[in-house]
């Protein structure tokens, strides 16, 4: 740290840096001692406490949108200084406390980072006459007022909108997700008349979504954490709680270890949760689980290990005789491994020779799963992305279903870890909703939240063809098409304009073929951001507008986990001249000739309110019942200067305001206990799952044709292995690129939050894992530079030499911040995506993993300082 630009940065900046310093070394090691390790009110007696201790939000988005924890943050002349978690409540399994990772810890560091865009800022040589567009990501910057820049964004949106009409401008936001990721500026977009989104599909979900919910008739489901201990075995692919389930997944997962649970992980590294947990690790060539499942069910029929009662009462496609209707009888399960379909008998001995896991250890886990009660299955959302993916969640809800145990306590199949983390349909507690609408339209407050389900298209969905989808979208852009011949009309020609790079996302960094994406960046007339952080896609824009962060916002309820409800403090002031979207909006609507108050509907105190009069606390799982969480007094409502009625609940606003959080009171075998399944298995007939038949349908035809009506990839209706995709995954390398790329999240980062911390920088090093093999086949040493290269762009950065790593695989974790050298084109941050090919598969997924890669030593004239020295990127030329 002492060496690092941020803390030289920081230092000039004025009043906050000045106090801010201070608070940096006052905090240092004295915070983290044994002695004061309980909570604030046994803070270092040393150290005058004249300030506050708040409740700052962790809005960084571990576990795709859910499970955050608690900051808690000194703040001093409102200046954050000190940051602790939940240390208020003794911990236990039933109601654990809140704790925050190193990222969560290191908030401060994030939030006052050199990275921060505090003014509004103009690209140098950008002029509407001449936008001179080769130069984004190059240029200089100059500091604009306010008006400047407004006037600008609102002329050239109104010139796009004139010349071009909406389908001009591409919103490169996220537009719906909720309260959580509200952006304001979307809805001035809309009510504008609009724009393109690149938002059809996912990049986050791979192949789960659409295969469970055809497949078992509902989604996200779970076990309840406080079952999970009940599992004799947990059988998990790619799992990495450990690392990148914020919450208390890991924890569940330690306590379910310590109450008797054996735990095996399959996954291409030996990962901190493998090395932690399990009793187990299995390593697989990434993108090849399909096989290794077909295999261990091939046993297993072989040897009629698995339940065939349960096949014929709860499940639909297993054999000849079970098939679903309309489906020929030859496309059952059973005839397709034992070869009788196609001719080749999925045997472990055909299964090692794609996966890599040996044969016999096929057959042990093969017979160790049919002769264990009481299974967890569970496979991360990696594991489906892949070409195709949806033939790996078909084989691996099979699997499950050929051990017929579901319905259960100890029972479970999914791949959200647990009820509490996930995206849980019936959580236990949530926060009111205050996005746009809302205000004007108040939702009854006892219904659950309804779940975003990401914008998927059928042949019937026809607002579905209006979106790019995320993984494409920059090659589109740059060929003026989008879309599959097999789409209604056809593909679909663009023109982009505009991009809007905004809310919550970096999606420069974030999705792939990013050299495609600066490409099509520097091909816009015009490009503008809005953003608190100075990240690769403001790099590449003309003007940016400094937007503050939620600890700059604040004062709301808030949720995104099942089980625990927070409250978010206003931390400190807007950063520099940083400003809410809802007031971007606002002044962009005025620009515009809208009505500003239509495209932000509610008042900071209204949306106060609606966080807390519409949270809900649940009272009854079996008829899933809720009453309202807060206690809403005549004085509370006089406070926010709102016109409402008072209510009763179960907490009052002052006591969630003190603690933070308020967290389900949960015990075992309580009323709330949930277990997924439990009254289809215990009533077929009368409690049918939502699928086509009502039973798990191992044929299932609506999800085959729901994906090869999109035009991505090809599936067929029983779980097979194919290879997804001809130039990606295993079975396509080639001489050039013989290797597979795959892609973890970073203990470093939340994607690419928090990248701009040389704390978090320093403790994990952006390196190129690659194993002992394959290094020795290269001369390769660890701390050596190693170029990566793809089809798609060339990657420089440190190895890190792997015994834990299976060969013929390397990774680079996700979320490193793009930094390309102008003079070869190479990337020096360490961003994946520069290498990833855009693969949209299946349900339109991002298929991550399997890009072709090379990996050689380098030898060109290029060095790279460790990332913690290297400087982070800044607006420059500003103070
Ligand atoms: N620290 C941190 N946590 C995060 C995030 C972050 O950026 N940082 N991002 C959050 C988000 S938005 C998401 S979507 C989730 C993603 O959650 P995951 O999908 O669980 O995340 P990954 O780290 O990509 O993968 C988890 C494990 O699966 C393994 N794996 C990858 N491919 C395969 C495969 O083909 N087969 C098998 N058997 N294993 C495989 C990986 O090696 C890794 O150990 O993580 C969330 N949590
Ligand atoms: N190669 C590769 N790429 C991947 C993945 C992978 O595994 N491999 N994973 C994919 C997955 S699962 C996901 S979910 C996506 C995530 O992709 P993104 O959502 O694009 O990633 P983030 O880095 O989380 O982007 C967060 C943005 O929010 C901004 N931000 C932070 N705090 C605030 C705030 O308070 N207010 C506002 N307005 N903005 C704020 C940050 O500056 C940043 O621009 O990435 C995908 N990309
Ligand atoms: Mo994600």
């Amino acid at each position: 740290m002492e060496n690092s630009i941020s803390r030289r940065n920081f230092l000039q900046w004025s009043a906050v840096a000045a106090a801010a310093a201070a608070g940096l070394t006052a905090c240092s090691p004295i915070a983290a001692t044994p002695e004061n390790g309980g909570s604030e009110s046994r803070a270092p007696k040393t150290l005058v406490e004249n300030g506050q201790w708040l409740t700052g939000a962790c809005m960084n988005n571990c576990s795709c949108e859910h499970s955050r924890c608690l900051l808690r943050v000194y703040v001093e002349d409102g200046v954050p200084l000190k940051i602790r978690t939940d240390e208020e409540d003794e911990d236990t399994i039933e109601v654990p406390q809140r704790r925050a990772c190193l990222r969560g810890r290191a908030k401060i560091s994030d939030m006052l980072s050199p990275s921060r865009i505090k003014y509004p800022m103009k690209r140098k040589n950008w002029s509407p006459e001449n936008p001179n567009g080769e130069l984004r990501g190059i240029d200089e910057w100059e500091r604009i007022t306010w008006d400047e820049a407004l006037d600008i964004v609102a002329s050239e949106m109104q010139k796009a909108y004139d010349n071009y009409g909406p389908k001009s401008i591409l919103a490169a936001a996220y537009s719906d997700i909720g309260e959580e990721y509200f952006d304001p500026i979307v809805c001035l977009l809309n009510a504008k008349g609009g724009a393109l989104h690149h938002e059809l599909g996912t990049v986050s979900l791979g192949a789960w979504p659409l295969t469970e919910l055809f497949m078992v008739g509902s989604l996200f489901e779970a076990p309840d954490a406080l079952t999970l201990e009940e599992s004799q075995l947990h059988f998990h692919f790619g799992n990495n709680w450990a690392a990148n389930k914020a919450g208390n997944t890991a924890y569940q997962l330690q306590h379910a270890k310590e109450m008797g649970g054996k735990i095996i992980i399959v996954d291409p590294w030996l990962n901190q949760t493998a090395a932690a947990l399990a009793d187990e690790w299995v390593p697989i060539i990434p993108g090849t689980d399909t096989a290794f499942c077909l295999g261990m069910m091939y046993h297993q029929i072989e040897n009629g290990l698995y339940n065939q009662e349960f096949l014929d009462k709860y499940c639909v496609g297993f054999d000849k005789d079970h098939m679903p209707e309309g489906i020929p009888a030859e496309m059952n399960f059973k005839d397709y491994v034992m070869g009788v379909l196609d001719g080749e008998a999925k045997t472990p001995e055909w299964a090692e020779a794609i996966c890599g896991v040996p044969a016999e250890t096929i057959r042990r886990l093969a017979e160790e799963i049919a002769s264990t009660e009481k299974i967890d299955f569970f496979a991360g959302q990696s594991t489906t992305k892949i070409p195709a993916g949806e033939q790996f969640a078909q084989a691996f809800y099979t699997l499950a279903f050929m051990h017929g145990t579901l319905g259960t306590p100890g029972n479970s199949v999914g791949w959200i870890g647990t009820h509490e983390h996930g995206y849980s349909t019936t959580p236990y507690c949530f926060a009111g909703d205050y996005s746009n609408g809302a205000g004007l339209n108040p939702a009854n407050p006892l219904n659950p939240p309804s779940i975003v389900i990401p914008n998927w298209g059928a042949i019937e969905d026809n607002e579905s063809w209006e979106k790019l989808d995320y993984t494409e979208c920059w090659q589109s852009i740059l060929d003026g098409e989008y879309g599959r011949d097999v789409w209604p009309g056809g593909k679909r020609p663009i023109d982009i304009h505009v991009i809007y790079s905004g809310g919550y996302e970096n999606s420069l960094n974030s999705l792939p073929n990013a050299n495609a994406g600066i490409e099509a960046f520097r091909k816009m007339d015009f490009v503008w951001g809005a953003n608190p952080f100075f990240d690769a896609s403001r790099q590449h824009c003309d003007v940016v507008l400094p937007v503050c962060t939620w600890w700059e916002k604040g004062n709301y309820a808030w949720s995104v986990n099942a089980e625990s409800v927070y409250w978010a403090d206003h931390v400190m002031d807007p950063l520099g001249e940083s400003k809410p979207e809802g007031w971007i909006a606002e002044e962009l609507a005025k620009r515009l000739g809208l009505d500003p108050k239509t495209v932000n509907t509610m008042t900071d105190n209204e949306r106060t309110y609606y966080s807390l009069a519409g949270a809900i606390k649940m009272t009854d799982q079996a008829t899933v019942s809720y009453e309202p969480l807060f206690t809403l007094t005549q004085e509370d409502i006089d406070a926010l200067g709102v016109q409402a009625e008072p209510q009763q609940g179960a907490i009052t606003v002052d006591e969630i305001k003190e603690k933070g959080v308020f967290k389900m009171p949960r015990s075992k075998g309580d009323a709330l206990t949930y277990v997924p399944f439990a009254n289809f298995i215990a009533d077929p007939e009368n409690s049918p799952v939502a699928t086509a038949s009502g039973k798990f349908e191992i044929c299932c035809g609506t999800l085959a044709y729901f994906v090869n009506s999109m035009g991505y990839s090809t599936i067929s209706p029983i779980p097979m292995y194919q290879i997804g995709d001809p130039e990606q995954g295993q079975g396509t390398q080639t001489e050039e690129f013989p290797l597979l790329l795959w892609t973890p999240h970073s203990l470093r980062r939340a994607h690419t939050v928090n990248d701009c911390v040389p704390s978090l920088r320093e403790a994990y090093p952006q390196e190129c894992f690659i194993s002992t093999v394959d290094a020795e086949a290269r001369g390769i040493k660890s701390g050596d530079l190693v170029l990566m290269t793809s089809p798609h762009g060339k990657v420089l950065r440190p190895a890190k030499v792997l015994n834990t790593i299976v060969p013929g695989a390397v990774a680079l974790q996700d979320g490193g911040w793009i930094q390309i050298d102008p003079e070869t084109g190479i990337d020096l941050g360490g961003d994946p995506n520069i290498l990833q090919a855009p693969k949209a598969s299946g349900q339109s997924s991002q298929s991550w993993t399997g890009t072709l890669v090379q990996v050689e030593k380098y030898n060109g004239p290029l060095t790279l300082d460790p990332d913690k020295h290297r400087p982070v990127p800044t607006p420059l030329g500003v103070e």
